[in-house]
């Protein structure tokens, strides 16, 4: 098989190769790679109908689903860019990424997110997954519009430490360079399955689990969503060979095996061949429960929206818990000094730098924060820290950046911030994330009144953000201070806030 430069090509090679294949499966139904490539063709037409043009934007806001499969392939049969929109997102996100993107349209799966559309105010015109039907029909796309390998494919929005998020321009090249490298690096065939229970709008889902199925002409097993008993229950039916997922997913993985095995029943893994976990940091505590019940060593790979995958621990040498391995084949990565900005001997902790062919083009419309995220000799700045072994194994210490990862979830403490001071009981807050058993982190709000503090304030601030953000954004706690430690410039100290919170510190609850 040819070697795919685009997610078409990539789709026109497997339909070439083998039509009948199952690419999907779905609530008991299967999409052939045939069928997606029809339905995808759909998409397209329904999407030009709309006068969506090359280069457009369509955002999907969509859960996963084969609506979501078929609209992303075919919004890019027709050289149109993807917007991935997160749908626990609520207005704040919404105005801001649908504005920023000028999305011409918006795909939705139900009304209720056209509403939630509606009252961020967001630009484009919407269209429902209903308005295409989910049914292959023999016709094959018209392959003469593909774009080409350089194209954006998608926009990806991350956060930097301005608390707007800023748009991730992927492409096609990018796309496909780094699922040469994954699929290649994880030795993953045509004749594998995988169980994939994240969302597709992230690029752990997307980037990582249905673009390396589509390389691969594989088959993916797509759930709505993540569920420990029903993982499990999957796993021992004997056809899934592979399983994706962030460590909050393995921490619950092993809970659900605990009480079967406490009830007699056994954990059945027997045609598993990888068990991957990223997103965020895999604790070996997590690592060793693991394997002592599954009887295997989760592979943990490292990535970024920016640039999909950077670092893996081997599949066939050894996995060493607590650390994110090395370059995938064809990629770099290096330590740099956080300020000299010069590379560091081994065993030193500064920034982590990634190149390669699977680093992006650039943010969206934003030239500035480009600039500012490469060296001259095209490094790209990752924000994470980390020292590398003698042996070639890097691991993650901590992040140059302000982010609380919860669940996987990245957070931005500024976003929630800049919510929490739009109230008008706030004089002031900051956000901090601490320790949490499920997630890793958990988000805590401290916050200096602006009049002294009554009764069901805390919980009017969380459901204040819940309603403007995704609610894995709201703070599980708010703590309220006379005011926030500053340093000589004014600048509120995080580290201290964190320290005092972390040491159960007793702060005042009045002012
Ligand atoms: C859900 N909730 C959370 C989180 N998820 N709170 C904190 N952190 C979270 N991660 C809250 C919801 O807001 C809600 O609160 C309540 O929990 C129930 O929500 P539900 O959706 O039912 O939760 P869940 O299904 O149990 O979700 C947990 C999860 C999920 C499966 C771990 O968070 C998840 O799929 N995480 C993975 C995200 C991911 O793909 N990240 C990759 C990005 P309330 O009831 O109060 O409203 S990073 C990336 O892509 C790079 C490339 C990389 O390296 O991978
Ligand atoms: P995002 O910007 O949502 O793509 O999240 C990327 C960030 O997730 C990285 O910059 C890291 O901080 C974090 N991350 C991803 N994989 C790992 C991992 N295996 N260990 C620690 N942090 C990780």
């Amino acid at each position: 098989m040819n070697t795919p430069l685009t997610t078409i090509d990539a789709l026109r090679r497997a339909v070439a190769h083998a039509p009948e294949r199952p690419f999907l499966l779905f609530d008991r139904r299967s999409f052939s790679y045939k069928d997606t490539a029809a339905i995808a063709a759909r998409w397209a037409a329904r999407l030009r109908a709309a006068g969506v043009e090359r280069g457009d934007r369509v955002a999907l806001f969509l859960e996963n689903s084969p609506a979501f499969v078929t609209a992303y392939l075919g919004a890019h049969m027709i050289g149109a860019i993807v917007v991935l929109v997160n749908t626990l997102y609520r207005q704040t996100e919404l105005r801001h990424i649908l504005n920023d993107s000028a999305a011409k349209v918006v795909i939705v799966g139900d009304q209720a997110h056209a509403d939630l559309l509606q009252q961020a105010d967001a630009p484009g015109a919407v269209i429902f997954t209903s308005d295409v039907a989910l049914e292959g029909s023999g016709e094959m796309p018209d392959w003469t519009l593909t774009p080409a390998p350089g194209d954006i494919a998608l926009i990806g929005y991350t956060s930097g430490t301005t608390g707007r998020s800023k748009g991730a321009m992927l492409t096609h090249a990018n796309l496909m360079a780094n699922s040469a490298a994954v699929t290649r690096a994880w030795r993953w065939t045509e004749h594998d399955r995988l169980l994939l229970t994240l969302p597709l709008f992230h690029i752990h889902g997307l980037g990582v689990g249905l673009h390396g199925t589509l390389y691969t002409v594989s088959t993916v097993d797509l759930r709505r969503g993540f569920d420990a008993a029903d993982v499990l229950d999957t796993l021992a039916h004997g056809q899934t060979t592979m399983f994706f997922g962030v460590p909050t997913m393995y921490t619950r993985l092993i809970a659900e095996a605990r009480r079967r095995q406490s009830t007699g029943t056994p954990v059945r893994v027997d045609s598993m061949r990888l068990f991957v976990s990223g997103s965020a940091p895999l604790s070996p505590q997590t690592f060793a429960e693991f394997e002592e019940l599954f009887g295997h060593r989760i592979l943990e790979r490292y990535g970024m929206t920016e640039t999909i995958m950077n670092l893996t621990n081997p599949y066939d040498g050894e996995r060493r818990p607590g650390t994110v391995g090395m370059p995938f084949p064809g990629q770099e990565a290096r330590i740099v000094d956080v300020r000299t900005r010069q590379p560091l001997p081994d065993g030193e902790i500064g920034e982590i730098q990634v190149r390669g062919p699977n680093v992006f083009a650039g943010y969206w419309r934003n030239p500035q924060a480009t600039a500012e995220a490469f060296d001259a000799d095209g490094w790209f700045n990752t924000g994470d820290l980390g020292w590398r072994s003698t042996d070639g194994y890097f691991t993650i210490t901590g992040r140059a950046r302000e982010l609380i990862i919860s669940g996987g979830y990245n957070i931005y403490p500024r976003e929630v911030e800049e919510v929490l001071q739009e109230h008008p009981a706030v004089a002031e807050a900051a956000v901090v994330g601490l320790p949490d058993a499920e997630f890793g982190e958990q988000v805590v709000a401290v916050v200096a009144p602006a009049a002294p503090v009554t009764d069901g304030l805390e919980q009017e601030l969380i459901d204040w953000c819940r309603t403007r953000l995704a609610s894995y954004k709201k703070p599980r706690q708010v703590v309220f201070v006379s005011s926030l430690p500053r340093n000589a410039l004014g600048k509120v100290q995080k580290h201290v806030v964190q320290q005092q919170l972390t040491h159960q510190a007793q702060p005042e609850r009045t002012p």
